[in-house]
């Protein structure tokens, strides 16, 4: 018999890609999901033709007798725990409510498995937000951490607790430190998609503008369609560990709209400094970018770059998609969706 997989988060990124992967594996795969819209928002699931191969189930993080129940009913050999409020620039909007789910909630499913199921096994989806203003670069399983946003603090307090119930009481609880990673199905907050998205709108007529915060942040962005291959054998492992994902390669915010300019048939020219700053599309003059200084973060993190080499030794992992065929894949899937006139999510 196949084994049983609960993921939380299933209506997110990630929770789409894993799903697909533990599916093609022959996984059982059951997904929360949060009551919050009258309707439960599928289309990522729709966009990877799997919605119907998923058990969906309402569960509220924030809400310790409803994991237990969920936990109890479905009897998984496998929990990935996905869920969290994932936006770091809400997250100084909304310190509390951030702390609760990306925080606490894990130490309810971490309680939950220790007193119900002690032999599940754990994922937990830590980040490399972790590291923060970085002490060293680039950055391993052994970089002190530095958490630069309330996002940040509430992923290190559940990451430690995943390692201490993991030395404390010998669970299968395994972090990931994952940096930025990407793809066609990224909700449209973050600034790959914001990015991508508008620029396919702007090209088709439907915006006239994009509006940015800092361009000279720079990220190791990666495609998270390798990145949930990841994940998944760490929980394979024999051992549980805490393994860095990313691709070793860092570009600033800057050349990232550049590049994507250029896939949707833009040659971007700059011009100003800080606030002043705007992209040219050189062809007609207009400006294509400027600068929202409402858009940049009290604390901000400045540049990331991982070393994954402990997870290509220990679990053989490598990511395979590069930057350019990232930036080129969600361009072209946001023409495709615009050109279909689709609401773009
Ligand atoms: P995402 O697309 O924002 O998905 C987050 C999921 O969490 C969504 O399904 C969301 O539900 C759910 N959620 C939020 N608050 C909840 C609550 N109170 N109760 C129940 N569910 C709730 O994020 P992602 O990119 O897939 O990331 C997956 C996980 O990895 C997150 O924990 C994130 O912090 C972490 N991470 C991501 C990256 C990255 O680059 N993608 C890197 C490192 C770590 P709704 O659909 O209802 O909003
Ligand atoms: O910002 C800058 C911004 O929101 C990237 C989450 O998945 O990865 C993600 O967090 C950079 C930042 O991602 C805009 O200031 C400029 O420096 O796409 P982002 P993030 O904050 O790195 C980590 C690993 C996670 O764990 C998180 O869950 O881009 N930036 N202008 C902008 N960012 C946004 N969102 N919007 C802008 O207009």
């Amino acid at each position: 018999m196949g084994k049983v997989a609960l993921i939380t988060g299933i209506t997110g990124q990630d929770g789409a890609y894993l799903s697909r992967l533990l599916l093609d594996k022959g996984y059982t795969v059951h997904g929360t999901f949060r009551r919050t819209a009258s309707s439960l928002n599928l289309w990522r699931m729709d966009e990877l033709g799997i919605r119907d191969q998923v058990d969906y189930l309402p569960l509220e993080m924030t809400e310790f007798a409803n994991i237990m129940r969920v936990v109890d009913r479905i009897q998984p050999d496998e929990i990935y725990n996905l869920a969290a409020q994932s936006f770091v620039h809400d997250s100084f909007e909304q310190p509390l409510y951030t702390s609760t789910v990306n925080g606490m909630a894990v130490v309810y499913f971490l309680e939950v498995i220790r007193e119900q199921c002690p032999g599940v096994r754990l994922y937990q989806a830590s980040s490399s937000e972790l590291f923060g203003k970085a002490v060293a670069t680039p950055q391993t399983e052994t970089t002190p951490f530095y958490p630069r946003s309330p996002y940040a603090v509430a992923k290190l307090f559940a990451h430690w607790m995943v390692v201490n119930y993991r030395e404390a009481y010998g669970l299968h609880a395994s972090a990931g430190i994952l940096f930025n990673h990407e793809s066609p199905l990224r909700g449209l907050g973050f600034v790959t998609r914001k990015i991508t998205a508008g620029l396919a709108r702007i090209r088709l007529g439907r915006q006239e503008a994009l509006e940015l915060g800092n361009l000279e942040a720079r990220r190791d962005w990666g495609y998270a369609g390798d990145f949930v291959e990841g994940i998944w054998r760490m929980v394979q492992q024999e051992r549980p560990g805490d393994y860095v994902l990313a691709t070793g390669r860092t570009h600033s915010v800057r050349e990232l709209v550049t590049l994507a300019a250029a896939c949707a048939g833009f040659d971007l020219a700059w011009e100003g400094d800080g606030v002043a700053t705007r992209g040219i599309d050189r062809a007609s003059g207009r400006t294509l970018v400027r600068i929202n200084p409402a858009l940049f973060r009290p604390t901000e993190v400045g540049e990331m770059t991982g070393d994954a080499r402990l997870a290509r030794a220990i679990l053989g992992w490598t990511p395979r998609v590069t930057f350019e065929e990232l930036v080129e894949s969600m361009v072209k899937a946001d023409l495709d969706r615009a050109g279909r006139g689709e609401i773009v999510n």
